[in-house]
């Protein structure tokens, strides 16, 4: 029944910000998948006989490479295997089941805000025992396995009944499927004050939930829906193989029907979403759109209004290129604040002791300690629960919070599909041109940001290149670590302004200078040969 499969290695299986990320074109080709989950299995050591949590979100081919993981988990000997019902799992309530259940790890299948599709993305990532993505030093030695890898282990099986939540024997090895909502919507409840919030919803408060056709529909519906009884609050909340076309990325470009019916005069008072895999969310009110930023900031400054939080919070950490507003909240608080690479692996640490509580990315991420994953609708909950307790707008509750600590103006430019030669080329020779810029129209410092962890002492390097202005300005330039085609370069902008009679000023405009100079600065329309961003943030 056990079967060792020989194959031969496949170029570029190299994990980028969040796992491997490729077309679902790459992932059909015989032996991908099962290549990238042995060489997971290979780098890790102790697990036969423990417990691994397997789902994803129901994109394209996830049905069919969660079929070929759990076969694969128990030929590698794995005891148990834990998998959502039909092979479903938001990459939090994956990290909160890892957690609970005290699995070894777990394996999730996204392409997260990807399209998804038979021409659209696919993705796996691996994530360790404490629920969180598999640190650098783990994906580094998958790497180094997928580059050498002879043979993988299977079983010759059929495919079983993951449609039913039960228990099911597959040789040695228990499969037990799980209601993907149940623990993570006991978890929110155990988080935040729900009583204040279906209070706040009987009052007549209106919200609407766009689940973009992907893994929050069914966690969305039961909780704003069942336990708040917001009847006709979610749309696209059926979790599709394609996303319903959707293109499942909560900004303001790819969520622009729920964008413009918030922001419309009648509409409601608060719009979220949340993206493929459900971790990442869109905030907006009526007439007002929150930043991620923005949110981070406003989320550490209130979150002690949420039962779970109510005695303070340890600390504050974001992302380099996220806005500095969390840490004018951080400070205020008493609190130190961490400044890390992108990527939410690198969170883990600052939680796992405890230095950080309330974490947050410009990229539409938001989270706690109580995973350790970033967390949409965990994010939507704790500004449900700020409005229920504040009874103010989300215009209000944003515009005070910038008269309180100054409003950091902020905006991201993305140059998408770039020819790769050429965006690496723009960073080679940004990052040369970095001591000439020191002194020149107020910039005080320019490099590219390094990291040492201070949990572990690990250190990261080459994670963006920084100018930062003496009047706290900053540009950060970096290609991103998610896309599956070409390069995607980001340009990160942020203005700090303390005076709230100019906080009213509309974002591009008040960034219309350094945007300029960011552009002047890397040459970007002679380097890539685009005269504009595809998508503005
Ligand atoms: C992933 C990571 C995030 C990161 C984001 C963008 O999010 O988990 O930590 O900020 O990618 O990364 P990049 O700028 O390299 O594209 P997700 O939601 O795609 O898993």
């Amino acid at each position: 029944m056990f079967e060792l499969v020989a194959t031969k290695p496949f170029d570029g299986q190299k994990p980028g910000t969040s796992g491997l990320r490729k077309k679902v074109t790459v992932f059909q080709q015989p032996h991908y998948a099962e290549n990238f989950i042995q060489s997971i299995f290979d780098s890790l050591e102790g697990f036969v006989g423990k417990s691994l949590v397997i789902g994803g979100d129901g994109r394209y081919y996830n049905a069919h490479v969660v079929q070929l993981a759990i076969r694969m988990a128990a030929a590698n000997g794995f005891g148990k295997v834990i998998v959502g019902q039909g092979g479903l799992l938001s990459t939090p309530a994956a990290s909160h089941l890892i957690r609970k259940r005290g699995a070894f790890g777990g394996i999730i299948l996204s392409a997260s805000h990807n399209p998804g599709g038979p021409d659209g993305d696919f993705g796996i990532k691996y994530n360790a025992g404490n629920g969180g993505p598999a640190p650098e030093k783990i994906t580094d030695a998958i790497f180094a396995k997928t580059k050498v890898i002879s043979t993988y282990k299977t079983l010759e099986a059929d495919d079983i009944d993951i449609n039913t939540v039960g228990v099911i024997k597959l040789a040695n090895t228990e499969v037990e499927v799980v209601d993907p909502v149940a623990d993570y919507a006991a978890l929110m409840q155990s988080l935040f004050d729900f009583d204040a919030i279906a209070d706040l919803f009987k009052s007549g408060f209106k919200m609407k939930f766009d689940g973009m056709g992907a893994i929050t529909g069914p966690y969305a519906t039961r909780i704003f829906e069942g336990i708040f009884g917001a009847a006709g609050t979610v749309m696209n909340g059926t979790p599709l193989p394609d996303f319903g076309g959707h293109h499942p990325d909560p900004n303001l470009v790819h969520a622009k029907e729920l964008c413009d019916l918030v922001l419309s005069p009648n509409g409601p008072a608060f719009g979220a979403a949340s993206d493929g895999d459900g971790d990442r969310n869109l905030i907006i009110g009526r007439g007002m759109y929150v930043t991620p930023s923005d949110s981070l900031a406003i989320i550490a400054a209130n979150a002690q209004l949420a039962p779970a939080y109510s005695k303070g919070i340890a600390g504050v950490a974001r992302s380099m290129p996220t806005s500095c507003a969390a840490d004018l909240v951080a400070k205020k608080l008493g609190v130190p604040s961490f400044e890390t690479p992108t990527g939410w692996k690198f969170f883990g640490n600052l939680l796992d002791a405890a230095m950080a509580t309330v974490c947050g990315e410009e990229s539409f991420g938001t989270g706690s300690n109580h995973v350790r994953e970033k967390d949409g609708v965990w994010a939507v909950l704790m500004w449900l629960n700020i409005l229920a307790k504040r009874r103010e707008t989300v215009e209000q509750i944003v515009k005070s919070h910038w008269r309180e600590y100054g409003r950091n103006f902020y905006t991201r430019h993305d140059y998408e599909e770039v020819d790769l030669a050429r965006a690496n080329g723009l960073m080679t020779r940004l990052r040369g041109s970095l001591p000439g810029l020191v002194g020149k129209g107020g910039i005080v410092k320019a490099d590219d940001f390094s990291y040492r962890d201070p949990v572990d002492n690990s250190f990261t390097e080459g994670q963006g290149i920084r100018l930062i202005y003496d009047n706290g300005s900053r540009i950060i330039y970096r290609l991103s670590g998610t896309g599956t085609a070409g390069a995607t370069l980001r340009v990160y902008i942020e203005k700090y302004e303390a005076d709230a009679a100019k906080h009213a000023q509309e974002t591009q405009s008040a960034l219309a200078q350094l945007i300029t100079q960011a552009n002047g600065i890397a040459d970007i329309e002679a380097q890539t040969g685009r005269a504009a961003p595809t998508v503005i943030t």
